[in-house]
């Protein structure tokens, strides 16, 4: 397999912009080594902000329906994203292409990231579809992660030089952020159970910090917090100690400078979570929340792997409600130390890219 191979990333987008967005920097990521992208997405209507000026090589593709197959040249891989099942249609299409041609087109299901242990087992397994359109293909289970025995991460090769050549005074008066004195702390989080004690905490804590809250359900339980605050107490911010700016949408590139710029980053889900590694300043990781309590264990091998300094770990306990103790004080040297050489060892393996290049040429 050469470059300039056809690829078609199928998402649907249940909730939140996590499956959007890695699906968005994959595809933009294999365009920019050469490769050509179909991005199939349900609703890409959050591309409008995170990426409004698209990318060469990447066309978006509406996938509402059954997908009409008359005419549409098969692709050499083809990925459902996060479990989605690509329509009967287009698997008939692709086992008849496979028929015609002797060739067969590579099928990936991409997974969630996880730090957790049986990653390295299934990463790379082959499943034999039994019956369906399908039937007689292999579809392989690709898992991002963290250890050389899987997916690897995200990384796009421009992304140290964008950084080396990153200037956060320029970005933040360009944005209108104020930062004199101040402390800047990003929060992307969902509804944190010890939100509103961080927020006293802030209110207290000597050094004054501004917080920069993005849109949607972080703004929203920011000001919950607030109003219950001021309802409980009107002085609780009577020094100032704590300023707030509230963000509009960012595009995903400078939602990367945002995390370089900040001392502090809250993050959610996955694919901040990755970006915030990348910026190496110290993160606190508000993970997505799963009914059967799936996420604790998810939550701990991220930790595990981060090697994560005593009072990191039990910031993250009760972050994630996962601990009843009280929210311990922000340790930032210390919480630097641990992601910084996390960071340092994670990019030593390589990119997700690179692998699943290397993986598809290899089961063509
Ligand atoms: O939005 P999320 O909570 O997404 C979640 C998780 O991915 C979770 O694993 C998944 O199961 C669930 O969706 C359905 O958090 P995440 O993954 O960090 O995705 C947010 C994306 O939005 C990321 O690509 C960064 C981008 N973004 C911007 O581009 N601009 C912004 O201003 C902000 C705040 C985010």
């Amino acid at each position: 397999m050469k470059t300039g191979n056809l690829w078609d990333i199928f998402c649907r987008v249940i909730d939140n912009y996590g499956d959007i967005g890695v699906c968005w920097r994959l595809a933009a990521d294999l365009a920019s080594r050469g490769e050509r992208v179909r991005l199939w997405l349900d609703d890409a209507s959050a591309l409008t902000w995170m990426a409004p000026d698209g990318c060469p090589g990447v066309t978006v593709k509406d996938w509402n329906g059954a997908q009409q197959t008359t005419g549409l040249s098969i692709g050499d891989v083809l990925i459902e994203a996060f479990g989605c099942e690509v329509d009967a249609g287009f698997l008939a299409a692709f086992a008849q292409s496979a028929a015609n041609t002797g060739r067969q087109c590579v099928w990936l299901n991409l997974e969630y990231l996880s730090a957790e242990k049986y990653v390295e087992r299934c990463h790379g397994l082959a499943s034999p579809v039994l019956g369906g359109q399908g039937v007689g293909l292999r579809k392989y289970f690709f898992y991002p992660g963290f250890t050389p025995a899987t997916g690897g991460l995200l990384r796009e090769p421009v992304l140290a030089a964008r950084q080396a050549a990153f200037d956060r005074e320029i970005w933040l008066r360009h944005h209108a952020i104020s930062a004199q004195g101040e402390r800047l702390i990003s929060l992307f989080c969902y509804e944190p159970p010890e939100l509103q004690s961080l927020l006293e905490q802030l209110a207290l804590d000597v050094q004054p910090s501004r917080l920069l809250v993005t849109p949607g359900r972080a703004t929203a339980a920011v000001q919950a917090c607030i109003a219950r605050l001021n309802g409980e107490h009107a002085n609780w911010n009577a020094q100032q100690r704590l300023a707030l700016t509230y963000l509009p949408t960012l595009t995903q590139l400078d939602y990367d400078c945002l995390l370089w710029s900040c001392d502090l980053n809250f993050v959610r889900g996955e694919d901040s979570l990755v970006r915030a590694l990348w910026a190496g300043k110290p993160l606190i990781w508000q993970i997505y929340p799963q009914s059967d309590n799936a996420h604790q264990a998810k939550l701990e091998a991220f930790l595990d792997m981060l090697e994560a300094s005593p009072s990191l770990r039990t910031f993250h306990q009760v972050w994630n409600g996962l601990s009843l103790a009280a929210l311990p004080g922000l340790n930032l040297v210390e919480w630097q130390q641990s992601i910084g050489r996390a960071r340092a060892r994670q990019l030593h393996d390589d990119d997700i890219v690179t692998k699943i290049i290397r993986f598809a040429r290899k089961n063509r």
